[in-house]
């Protein structure tokens, strides 16, 4: 039976070997994606999350969890992503700039492929002007920004304010973060928030006007979509 317990404790040790070792085994006795990185992987995030906050643990031994999470994410990747029946919409993507969180970026990035979406990631760090290019060159797309610091989340505004005035047709924006709400959306004038993966997906496909109908396995059963729209009370998980 799949241990959620120890895949928690092989990634907050940073176990890269060993927690790749259970996600094989528990993938290999039929454990679904999705329970292994709602009841593993994001369980031992947020514990690391939590015990780096109450300084129980330092930068090193988050950046090790943080490699072993991305080594794990790894073996998910194909199954999280696997293809819907026909692109839905483009998403540009990308950790705005002065914030190089990625985890959580790049699971949205791969639950928006295996939604059906093609997906420009741009990565960590971009700065405004690179999320308006890629728009550019993109056409109709939706822009996805993330940020993980209270201090990086006022980029996300300039890029919203940056689209308004370039008035490129069919841009939409959504933004998205541990410290972002859906009262902060607002604020800017984003288009869209979304608290996690699964729920981007379809606040994606509702900014795009995209047909559903792509593989709903795809979709962890997290947190139900209509989360989106309600204005969020949300107590920022690891916000100090
Ligand atoms: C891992 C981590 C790191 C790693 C990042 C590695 C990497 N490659 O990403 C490292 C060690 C590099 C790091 C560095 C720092 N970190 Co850090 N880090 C974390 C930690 C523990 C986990 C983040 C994470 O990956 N969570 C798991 C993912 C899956 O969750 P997520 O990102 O929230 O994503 C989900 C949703 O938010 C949503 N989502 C995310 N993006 C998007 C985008 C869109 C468009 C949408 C719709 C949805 C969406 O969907 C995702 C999946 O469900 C958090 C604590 C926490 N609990 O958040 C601190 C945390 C974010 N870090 C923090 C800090 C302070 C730092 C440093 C400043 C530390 C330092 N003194 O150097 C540096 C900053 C470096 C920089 N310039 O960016 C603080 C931020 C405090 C604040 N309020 O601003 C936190 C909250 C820790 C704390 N409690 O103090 N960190």
């Amino acid at each position: 039976m799949a241990d959620f317990d120890r895949m928690c404790a092989a990634l907050e040790k940073g176990e890269a070997d060993g927690l790749k070792s259970l996600v094989q085994a528990a993938l290999s006795e039929g454990v679904s994606a999705e329970d292994i990185l709602n009841k593993g992987l994001l369980r031992g995030m947020d514990k690391i999350g939590d015990d780096f906050k109450n300084s129980k643990c330092f930068v090193p031994d988050v950046i090790f969890a943080a490699r072993a999470m991305t080594s794990a994410m790894e073996l998910l990747q194909p199954i999280l992503t696997e293809k819907g029946v026909e692109p839905v919409g483009r998403v540009v993507i990308g950790t705005v700039r002065g914030d190089l969180h990625d985890i959580g970026k790049n699971l949205v990035g791969m639950m928006l492929r295996g939604g059906g979406f093609e997906v420009i990631d741009l990565g960590a760090d971009v700065a405004p002007e690179k999320f308006i290019d890629a728009a550019k060159k993109s056409g109709q797309c939706l822009i996805g920004m993330s940020a993980l610091l209270t201090t990086t989340m006022p980029v996300m505004e300039e890029v919203v304010t940056a689209v308004k005035k370039a008035k490129l047709p069919g841009v939409k924006t959504m933004i998205g973060g541990a410290p972002v709400t859906q009262d902060y959306a607002g604020e800017i004038g984003a288009d869209g928030y979304a608290p996690d993966a699964a729920t981007a997906v379809d606040l994606a496909r509702k900014l795009m006007g995209a047909k559903t109908g792509v593989k709903a396995a795809a979709k962890p059963a997290a947190k139900p979509a209509a989360k989106a729209a309600k204005p969020a009370a949300k107590k920022p998980r690891g916000k100090k």
